[in-house]
């Protein structure tokens, strides 16, 4: 076989093709410089929903999303609803998010008796979503190479015939990802453990992860403890590796009102000047935007190198043991000595960690750091707030015990305005986990369920997302269930991803609409359409609602208000009860009950769950009810049972010399694998996603010039190496030897034996790679 030319040879490549609709034209990149969510932001949505033919459902839908009355609960992102009454807060992406589970569109059995697997795997992930939504099951038929229609029962005793003959449980996984309501994360929980594993991976684990164990070890709970109130009383804000703008735009108005009405402050911590950071017009003070009166965002912008939030964190509590020596209020003593452990340690590692190097890790000055350390100890209230710039690297269990150390020196938790807050990306990833979604359950909690459930359930920890992944590659797991989400594409390591899924005996997925996890398919392949957020939920006992749980930590109703897609549609929830009934016999789960009336699920929930105590009553109040959180009350479930202090050692952030290190991010017009176009307007990109955003000296060191091709190769601890080719290189505002580009086109390069051993997650904000120019050859586009 011929070896494949080095890159650095700059052989001819032709353009990457990415994931979107790859209409051709003209690309292009300049500054943004309007606000964020103003006039753009409607024309975005104008666009989006023009293509979907939903002009008048969409701006229906805009008017029942988040309402107190009623309405569902927006799919797009797990930011909670300001459902005062009085106004309605309602954002771009949300509604672009709502639209495109309501278009016109189907993916039905024309659509796949005209078009072979083989062939959709040409197309962009962007046509196969756009081809409609699904409307009935269908199976994989290896002769013809298609999917065709099968009936639910033949699919439910197929899944069921494939888990009954495996010779233990543990070689299914069941895979969550996070829009699933409550109620059908409690049932499929519960049917996985009923059958006997704990293999229950969740896009969380690519996700807050480590926001989860951080705060776990920290405070004793695994959640944020502030709510909105908290956000409308803060005096400080830290905004740290976030995208609020494309990705909480809610976020938004928090954001403006506060320094409109209260002069809040606000430090932005992110390696790209996002457009959170600069200027905002709230979406709903219509007049501000005719008059285009944009609020500015920021007090203090910090661009530190990707990886340097920890260093920048101890920084500042070193500038806090430097000032406590003149002003004594600079720490909160009483709260440090009543409520926390660790603290004489932490301050032993602060003061121990030279300013040299707080500075060469974090990529800030000194006086940066300062700066920031003198707004937080001026701050009467601080929240902290971070996203994945945090929580997918290596460290990222230290960085985020870093900013609770942060917090607790100034006792800046359990009062008003103030305490940790990771922003939760799908919108009910939290509620998985709180009705137990967790390949790590503890004692307690199985304990509970059994009681509650009338099950044995396993107690050996299953399989997350990477080692799913790893046993599907060995031949280990060998039956894939995929509820929700797009697995193949969200996954690190395309490549052996798409293998271990192919290596499969069946896989499952129980989606809206077509993607790329249903063409790398096992032996036997299911596709199970189900009704989505806005739709509406008929059983046997009436219209149905579910609940689902806030970044906040705030339960409600959801109810959909549109007629299924199809009329063969069935619930998440009718779905699991469907699968388990053909899978487990014996059963003594009355699963059919359950589906009938969703209120049955509720009451045995509120057994199950901590917190959950009248369910079904509370959850009918009109703003739903918060969950109880110990660490709001001071109260700190851990092993000292206070809130402790940590002392990791510093991590080194650098690129080892020549190298990069890249992040991989979304873009304002995508929804994690689901892309609706190619521009990306807040960093003023349009027609362009095969690109790499990097700093200008890193592009003159390598001779690399604006829009010229590149090949990126990242290396992985094992000594392996991934390249993808034809990538353009973006002249951009972020620090030296940072390097950025977009989900999911740059998964093919996160290595999956790169997890961070305190999380295992992988590292998607952390890539090492080289980059390197290389020389256009015939240019090749594929048709959309
Ligand atoms: N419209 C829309 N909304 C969404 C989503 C979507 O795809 N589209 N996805 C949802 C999901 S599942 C999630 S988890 C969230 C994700 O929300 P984000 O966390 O905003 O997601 P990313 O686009 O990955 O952006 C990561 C941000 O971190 C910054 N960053 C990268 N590395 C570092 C670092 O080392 N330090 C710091 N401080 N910053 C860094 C990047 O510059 C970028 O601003 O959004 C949710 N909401
Ligand atoms: N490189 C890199 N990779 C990443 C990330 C990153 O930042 N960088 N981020 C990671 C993160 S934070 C996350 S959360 C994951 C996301 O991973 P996933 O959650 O697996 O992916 P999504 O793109 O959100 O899933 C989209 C699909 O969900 C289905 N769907 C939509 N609505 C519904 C519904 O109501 N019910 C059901 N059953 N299905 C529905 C549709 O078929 C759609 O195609 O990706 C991770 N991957
Ligand atoms: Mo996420």
């Amino acid at each position: 076989m011929e070896s494949k030319p080095s890159p650095t040879e700059k052989q001819p490549v032709e353009p990457a093709v990415g994931c979107g609709p790859n209409t051709g034209g003209e690309f292009s990149q300049r500054d943004y410089t309007h606000p964020a969510a103003a006039w753009g932001a409607a024309k975005s949505v104008g666009l989006t929903l023009l293509n979907q033919g939903e002009i008048i459902n969409g701006v229906k839908a805009i008017f029942r999303m988040n309402h107190e009355d009623g309405g569902y609960d927006c799919p797009g992102c797990a930011w909670p609803d300001d459902r005062k009454g009085l106004r309605m807060d309602i954002c771009e992406n949300g509604i672009k998010h709502a639209t495109w589970e309501m278009t016109r569109k189907r993916a039905d059995r024309e659509f796949f008796a005209t078009h072979t697997v083989s062939e959709l795997m040409e197309w962009s992930d962007f046509a196969l979503e756009d081809a409609g939504r699904l409307t009935e099951p269908f199976s994989y038929d290896p002769e013809s190479d298609k999917y065709i229609p099968i009936s639910w029962d033949d699919a439910f005793q197929l899944a069921g015939r494939h888990l009954q003959t495996l010779s233990s449980p543990h070689q299914a996984s069941f895979y969550t990802s996070g829009r699933l309501g409550n109620e059908a994360t409690f049932l499929y929980q519960w049917f996985a453990r009923e059958f006997g594993t704990n293999n229950l991976p969740d896009c969380s684990n690519m996700c807050h992860e480590a926001s989860g164990r951080a705060l776990t070890a920290s405070i004793g709970t695994g959640k944020g403890t502030v709510d909105l109130v908290d956000w409308q009383k803060a005096d400080l804000i830290f905004v740290m590796g976030v995208n609020a703008a494309s990705n909480a735009p809610r976020m938004l108005t928090a954001l403006a009102d506060g320094v409109k009405e209260r002069g809040l402050k606000i430090v932005h911590v992110n390696p790209l000047i996002e457009a959170a950071a600069t200027r905002a017009i709230t979406p709903h003070e219509i007049l501000d935007m005719a008059l285009f009166r944009a609020t500015p965002t920021s007090s203090l912008n910090l661009q530190p190198r990707i990886g340097g939030d920890m260093a920048l964190m101890r920084g500042i509590a070193k500038c806090l043991f430097e000032e406590v020596n003149t002003n004594p209020k600079a720490l909160d003593q009483l709260f440090i000595d009543r409520f926390t452990s660790g603290f004489e340690a932490y301050r032993a590692v602060c003061q121990a960690t030279p300013w040299d190097e707080l500075a060469h890790q974090s990529g800030l000055t000194i006086e940066e750091i300062r700066s920031a350390a003198k707004i937080y100890s001026e701050a009467r209230s601080c929240i902290i707030s971070w996203c994945l710039g945090l929580s997918q690297q290596e460290h990222g269990v230290d960085a985020v015990r870093e900013i609770m150390n942060v917090l607790l020196l100034r006792g800046n938790i359990g009062r008003e305005g103030a305490g940790p807050c990771p922003i939760r990306g799908h919108s009910n990833v939290q509620g998985n986990r709180t009705c137990g979604i967790d390949h790590r359950p503890d004692a307690e909690w199985l304990n509970r369920l059994e009681a509650a459930c009338g099950i044995q359930a396993p107690r050996e920890p299953g399989l997350d997302t990477v080692r799913t992944i790893e046993a599907m590659a060995r031949g280990d797991v060998k039956v894939f269930l995929g509820m929700g989400g797009n697995f193949a594409m969200a996954a690190p390591d395309r490549n052996l991803t798409f293998k271990a899924l192919r290596r499969c005996a069946l896989t499952i997925h129980v989606s809206t609409k077509l993607n790329r996890s249903h063409l790398v398919h096992g032996q036997e392949a299911l596709i199970l359409p189900c009704i989505g957020r806005t739709e509406k939920d008929q059983q046997p006992s009436g219209l149905q609602g579910i609940t689902v749980e806030d970044s906040m930590s705030m339960v409600h109703l959801s109810y959909g208000m549109n007629e299924p897609a199809s009329p063969e549609l069935r619930s998440e929830p009718a779905i699991i009860a469907g699968i388990a009934k053909a899978t487990l016999p014996d059963t003594q789960t009355p699963w059919q009950d359950y589906v009938e009336n969703y209120d049955r699920i509720r009451d045995t929930m509120a057994n199950a769950l901590v917190g959950f105590e009248d369910f079904n009553r509370r959850v009918r109040q009109p703003l739903g009810f918060r969950l109880h959180q110990p660490a709001r009350e001071l109260i700190f479930q851990t092993a000292t049972g206070k809130a402790m202090f940590s002392t990791a050692p510093l991590p080194d952030a650098l690129p080892p010399p020549g190298k990069l290190i890249l992040s991989t991010m979304r873009s304002h017009d995508q929804w994690n694998t689901t892309i609706y176009s190619d521009n990306d307007r807040y960093r003023g990109v349009k027609n362009l996603r095969t690109l790499i955003f990097l700093n200008s000296k890193d592009m003159e060191e390598r001779h690399i010039e604006q829009f010229s091709l590149i090949n990126i190769t990242s290396f992985a601890k094992d000594g392996t190496t991934r390249t993808l080719e034809g990538y353009r290189a973006v002249r951009y505002n972020l620090p030296q030897g940072s390097a950025a580009g977009y989900m999911p086109e740059l998964n093919a390069l996160c290595p999956l034996g790169d997890f961070s051993p305190q999380s295992d997650q992988p590292l998607m904000k952390h890539l090492i790679v080289e980059i390197v120019a290389c020389q256009p050859g015939s240019i090749r586009r594929r048709e959309p």
